[in-house]
Parts: structure tokens; C-alpha cells; sequence
């Protein structure tokens, strides 16, 4: 897979030659090429942005440098062989990037990545190259970061370890939490390794009894009670076709009930409550039901 990424702090993607990425770099797998986006701004400061139409905070990135940055990189790509690109355009008003979306892009040939600083780049870099190329505006998650930059090292390191070869074992990533396929998508319960006491803590009795069916047995039973506490929006998703008969008994038992549209929901009443989701309990108004 090709990798290109255009922007105005290469040093901040040095962490692309480390660890698994560097070693898929180093191998083959990967090829990296980060880009200097002021090697396109030819005034004397090199420019890169100036000031909003319409008023209003802070600056935009500049159609220019970006139009001759992107037309040499895919003129570049295209003349090596690379394939057809995506282009990947990280930024808060994205649509989320998820483990599916991880894969997708794992399947793809060549990426370009063009994460910006500022309040972001003209809208017509976009809508010019969307008529020539595939382009997904991502964000990873309800928060805002100063730049694209930092995006682009977890997008790349979600879909650097899924390219084939690169991780070890091709089983590794078989039981990753939110593995697209899974029936149900549950948070990975806790690990522990030698020695087997540590400061007068023990490792769970069941792990070194070798029956393999009660481990597994445990495991899944740690994954619903970690998924319940952190995630409960994982378990109202989940097709309840998924439990099986112990899931269902662990579930009553964390107070989860099916609820009218055979979905799990938390506590008996949880619709005729009104319930909002939020996890927030009911706020104190004076107007419980009598009993
Ligand atoms: Cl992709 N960029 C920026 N600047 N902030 C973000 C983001 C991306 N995803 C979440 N927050």
C-alpha cells in the first residue's frame, strides 16, 4: 500500500517510522511519503493561508498549494504504478472513522491524507479532487484537535496493522473489539501474564485451570460486564439473536432486560421510565409515581 501525506509539519508524521508501521515501512508493505505542503506556496513567505470570506476566527488553507501539491503527488503515484487513490481528508466534521472504516481503507491500494491546520482548507480543493478520485472526510472522534496531523498517525496505524503480513499472527486481529462481522461488537475483557502472583494479587483461578470451554466461558462473561459498565450503547445495539442463554443470565444479572423491540435495555421499566439513553439517572422533579 502507498501512503502519501501532504502538510505543513512533516517532523509531527516522524512517528511513522516506528514500531509496527516502521517495520511495515522497512519491509515493504508500506510506502510512506510525507510531502512539505510549502514546497507549493512560491511567495516569499510561503504562504499557506489567508483570511475567511465572510469574516470570522482564525484562517483558511489556501487553494493553491494544495491544488499543486495534490496534482504532483497523484501525477507521482500514477506514474509509479500505485494504483487508484483515496483521497482521506481527517477533520472534526467528518464522518466518523471506525474499525470498519479501518478496513476499507486496508483493502485500498493508495491512500493520500491532507490534514490541515487552521480552520481547515477552501472547500473547492475538495470538490475539484472529489470529481476525480474517491474522497472520505474523516473524523475520529467528538473532540477538536489543532490540526490534522495526529489523526493521520491513528488512521494510519489502524490500517497499517490489518495489511496483510504485518501483524505477526493473521488471527490477531480476528477478535479485535468492534471487528465488523461480529455478530455482537463487545469491549475486550482483562489479560494477565507470569508471574502468577504479583504484590499479593492472583490471576483468576479459571485461567490456569485448562478446561478451554470455561475460559472462554469467563472471558465472554468479563467482556459483557466491561462492555455494560463502559459501552451500554454497545449492548442496546447488539442483535440480542447474538446472547445465548448464559449472555442472557449475565445480562439480567447486570439489570438488563429485553426491552418492546427485543433489544437489550437497562432496568426493567427502562422505556415506561423514559429512559433517555444518556445514562444520566432521572433528575430528582418531585413527580415519581406513587406506588
Ligand atoms: Cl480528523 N481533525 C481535527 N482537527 N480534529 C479532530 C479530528 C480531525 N477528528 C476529531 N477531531
Amino acid at each position: 500500500m502507498r501512503l502519501d501525506v501532504v502538510t505543513i509539519f512533516p517532523e509531527y508524521l516522524d512517528p511513522l517510522d516506528v514500531s509496527l508501521v516502521g517495520k511495515a515501512r522497512a519491509r515493504g508493505p508500506l510506502d510512506v511519503h510525507v510531502h512539505d505542503l510549502r514546497q507549493w506556496a512560491h511567495d516569499r513567505h510561503n504562504t499557506v493561508d489567508d483570511t475567511p470570506y465572510g469574516g470570522g476566527p482564525g484562517m483558511v488553507m489556501k487553494t493553491d498549494p494544495w491544488g499543486e501539491a495534490l496534482d504532483s503527488v497523484v501525477a507521482d503515484g500514477y506514474e509509479s504504478g500505485a494504483g487508484r487513490p483515496v483521497l482521506v481528508v481527517p477533520t472534526p466534521s467528518g464522518r466518523p472513522f471506525t474499525q470498519e472504516t479501518a478496513v476499507r481503507l486496508s483493502e485500498q491500494p493508495w491512500l493520500i491524507f491532507t490534514p490541515a491546520r487552521y480552520e481547515g482548507i477552501d472547500r473547492r480543493v475538495v470538490d475539484e479532487y472529489a470529481t476525480r478520485v474517491p474522497v472520505l472526510e474523516l473524523s475520529i472522534g467528538d473532540y477538536v484537535l489543532a490540526g490534522g496531523e495526529a489523526a493521520v498517525l491513528v488512521m494510519v496505524e489502524a490500517v497499517a496493522r490489518l495489511l496483510p503480513g504485518v501483524l505477526g499472527n493473521a488471527e490477531s486481529h480476528r477478535d479485535d473489539s468492534f471487528a465488523p462481522g461480529a455478530m455482537v461488537d463487545l469491549l475486550e475483557g482483562p489479560v494477565y501474564t507470569k508471574p502468577p502472583l504479583w504484590r499479593g494479587r492472583g490471576v483468576p483461578e479459571v485461567l490456569v485451570s485448562g478446561h478451554h470451554g470455561r475460559i472462554a466461558r469467563w472471558r465472554r462473561d468479563e467482556a459483557l460486564h466491561r462492555t455494560a459498565e463502559h459501552r451500554p450503547d454497545l449492548i442496546e445495539r447488539c442483535d440480542p439473536a447474538a446472547f445465548d442463554k448464559h449472555d442472557r443470565a449475565t445480562l439480567a444479572a447486570l439489570g438488563w432486560q429485553p426491552g418492546p423491540g427485543g433489544r437489550y435495555v437497562r432496568g426493567p421499566l427502562a422505556d415506561a421510565e423514559g429512559d433517555d439513553g444518556s445514562g444520566d439517572p432521572e433528575p430528582a422533579t418531585g413527580t415519581a409515581r406513587r406506588r
